[in-house]
């Protein structure tokens, strides 16, 4: 569904004031870019085109105000329920035509009725990507805990639980439209003896061949993997190696989920990615930045150059395979920002390392790898990171209906301090942002 089909939930007349003062600017930013890029031999048009190619699903728990495990300030104007979050996804997809999609948690965006939330979803113009599972938390009135693990738990019925609730993520997701689910689980031991290293994750696997078991012929699993937390000592599935090898394990379905924020502070991410792509175990992305660990923090605000250095590999990766697609999805804990100015600048910026990556003169790197030219070799990625794409983005945007400046359009537009007005905090109600 185009912009003018779909319900906007901020006035397109607004946004189209917004574009028409800005609109000069973007137009001589453009020419003076594709003049640049022409003496590079490169088609500008080429670029804009591929850039409103670009799509990443928005993290449906990501548009309520995150927390740390010491607390949480709710920002105005919250989401209360998986209705409200979709008008929030709406906003980002109107201003920024690059999340499409929005990826759900459940049980935190239950619903009875998956039709009524297809339906509207369809009339923002939204689809749903991957659902994920949620066996980290205990429910209100759920029988077995999972204190001691879930899909990896002694007990066979905390296990038989789990799987089940996976299960109906996949009835629910099957309903919604989605094709694919992802399993993150927290399952790991904070001591050394706590469990039999080995016995934990043949449990693991048990279960996910039941989960597995229970897939449509057309969707996928995506194991994510994460290096710790809540398990201190030894998770379950900590790296991508284990992640791979249980997904070769369960079968051809099943994938690698790569979270960025999921590894050690300086670990070569774009070699994981490299390595995943070549043995066909890519499944897809939970985009976020990160300083420490699994910080969660808004793409691209702390290392941009590795984010382009992913999109590298992904680019790449395309060229031998054009029909390789890994799933895109933002993964992001916005504590102090709000979350939809947050999810926005984003998206663009992941969008900005794939259209980089696309700049790459990928004949000139392999000459100059073949040649040992070191110092060209690094300065042909370089050149292509160094420039300022900036004003592709944002023809993209204009092109398709979104707003120029979409931070601007959303601040200008009132639409925050509206929907405080319309959704007063209700206490509890939120199950939104990550605490
Ligand atoms: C985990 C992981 C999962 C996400 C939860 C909320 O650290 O990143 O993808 O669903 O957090
Ligand atoms: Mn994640
Ligand atoms: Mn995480």
């Amino acid at each position: 569904m185009n912009a003018s089909a779909a319900t906007t939930p901020i006035d397109s007349g607004r946004v189209a004031e917004h574009n028409a003062r800005l609109e000069t600017d973007v137009r001589a930013d453009y020419e003076a870019l594709s003049g640049m890029l022409a003496r590079r031999g490169r088609d500008i048009e080429q670029l804009t085109a591929l850039a409103q190619t670009f799509a990443v699903a928005v993290p449906s728990w990501g548009v309520g105000t995150g927390g740390t495990r010491f607390a949480r300030f709710p920002g105005r104007g919250e989401p209360r329920n998986v209705f409200e979050k979709m008008e929030d996804c709406a906003v980002i997809h109107q201003l920024t035509r690059a999340t499409p999609t929005v990826s759900l948690h459940f049980p935190w965006d239950r619903t009875d009725d998956p039709a009524a939330l297809r339906e509207i979803a369809q009339g923002y113009g939204l689809g749903f990507d991957a659902v994920n599972s949620n066996t980290f938390q205990d429910q209100p009135g759920q029988e077995q805990t999972y204190k001691h693990g879930s899909l990896t738990a002694q007990s066979g019925a905390v296990r038989a639980q789990a799987v089940a609730h996976n299960i109906e993520c996949i009835e629910l997701g099957r309903a919604l439209g989605s094709k694919a689910l992802t399993v993150w689980v927290g399952d790991g031991a904070n001591f050394p003896g706590q469990h039999n290293l080995r016995g934990a994750l043949e449990r693991y696997l048990d279960s996910m061949r039941d989960i597995y078991g229970a897939l449509p012929a057309d969707w996928q699993l995506f194991i994510e993997h994460k290096l710790f937390e809540p398990a201190f000592y030894a998770t379950t599935i900590a790296d991508w190696g284990t992640s791979f090898a249980c997904a070769t394990e369960l079968g051809p379905q099943a994938k690698c989920l790569v979270d960025l924020g999921h590894h050690a502070p300086n670990t070569n991410i774009e070699m994981i990615v490299a390595r995943l792509a070549q043995f066909g175990k890519l499944g897809g992305f939970h985009f976020n930045d990160s300083k420490y660990g699994d910080d969660d923090l808004d793409s691209g605000s702390i290392n941009p150059f590795q984010l382009f250095l992913v999109f590298n590999e992904l680019a790449d990766a395309s060229q031998r395979d054009p029909a390789f697609r890994p799933a895109y999805m933002l993964d992001q804990s916005h504590n102090v920002t709000d979350p939809i100015e947050s999810l926005m600048s984003s998206a663009i910026e992941v969008q900005r390392a794939f259209v980089q990556a696309a700049l790459v003169d990928r004949g000139a790197l392999r000459a100059h790898q073949e040649a040992n030219d070191v110092l060209q070799a690094a300065q042909t990625l370089k050149q292509a990171y160094r420039t300022d794409v900036g004003p592709i983005l944002a023809m993209a945007r204009l092109r398709a209906g979104g707003a120029a400046d979409p931070v601007g359009a959303y601040r200008a537009s009132g639409y925050r301090t509206e929907v405080a007005e319309r959704r007063p905090a209700r206490a509890g109600a939120s199950s939104s942002g990550i605490v």
